[in-house]
């Protein structure tokens, strides 16, 4: 995988045209905004795991993440990817390029990890088993055996409430609705329409697990341990907040709002 910048091997389109990676690897993709504190010790623990590639898509952090990436990309030639955005353009439009691009390069499981650490790689493993019998594997903190540490009561509160709030509105079965831990096998993603998706923030995790679960497709909730960000700092303000609180009834409200069941989901 040698993803430089925006446009090497990807053409006006945004479309991959490098070499089809060979299916087997799963790819972990992790959009960055000034977490050059982070990066650099991140993505080696994530290779280690296993059979996972890397994709930074980075939207030009005046900290040098981007610089940072490109070093990496250039010690694991083929198994780290960096796309240059010009800008901040906002996590879902972030994760949105990252599966277009594991679409295109033929990845089958494809796994959204937060930057800063609060995400543990060792977990990547309980994702990917999870994702043998389901479509779309949730890391969650509040199923059984999961949880959150050093984080401020407040955060807590904000995530929980949250996610009861989006729960309670769209009917979702799912403990945590907000979090960014996540897997998905590949038809999962292609059926998602990605054009569509329409928000930033935490509300983006909302809605594409909403979609996710419209089309039918199988979810589970795998628990996980939350740690709060180690360096570096939150990109989370109160518009994001009120970004996901509005979204929830847009979405509420969308058309198609009835579970559709696939004939590949029962
Ligand atoms: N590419 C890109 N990445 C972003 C953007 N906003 C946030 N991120 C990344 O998305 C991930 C989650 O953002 P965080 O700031 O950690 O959000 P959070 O986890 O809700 O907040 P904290 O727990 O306080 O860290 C991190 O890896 C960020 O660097 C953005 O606009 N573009
Ligand atoms: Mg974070």
């Amino acid at each position: 995988m040698q993803v430089r910048a925006e446009g090497a091997d990807v053409d006006a389109g945004g479309r991959w045209r490098g070499q089809a990676y060979p299916a087997g690897n799963g790819l972990v993709i992790i959009p960055t905004y000034n977490e050059a504190e982070n990066l650099g010790t991140l993505v080696p623990r994530v290779l280690e795991q296993g059979p996972f590639d890397v994709l930074v898509v980075d939207d030009d952090s005046p900290d040098g993440t981007g610089a940072v990436a490109d070093e990496l990309a250039r010690r694991w030639p083929g198994r780290v990817g960096v796309l240059h955005r010009p800008g901040k353009l906002g996590l879902g439009t972030a994760y949105v390029r990252g599966f277009r691009y594991a679409l295109e390069a033929g990845y089958e499981r494809v796994f959204e990890m937060d930057a800063d650490f609060s995400h543990d790689p060792h977990q990547l493993a309980a994702l990917w088993s999870a994702l043998d019998s389901a479509d779309v594997a949730l890391g969650s903190r509040y199923a059984p055996g999961g949880g959150s540490r050093h984080r401020p009561l407040w955060r807590r509160a904000v995530s929980r409430i949250g996610s009861r709030y989006a729960a309670l509105i769209l009917g979702l079965p799912f403990r945590d609705l907000t979090g960014g831990f996540k897997g998905f096998r590949r038809r999962a993603l292609a059926s998602l329409e990605l054009e569509g998706v329409r928000s930033s923030g935490y509300a983006f995790q909302i809605e594409v697990t909403q979609r996710c679960w419209r089309l039918g497709l199988r979810i589970v909730e795998v628990p996980i341990l939350f740690e709060e960000r180690r360096a570096g700092y939150s990109k989370m303000d109160w518009r994001i907040v009120a970004e996901a609180l509005l979204l929830v009834w847009a979405l509420r409200f969308g058309s198609a709002a009835r579970r559709e069941a696939q004939p590949w989901a029962r």
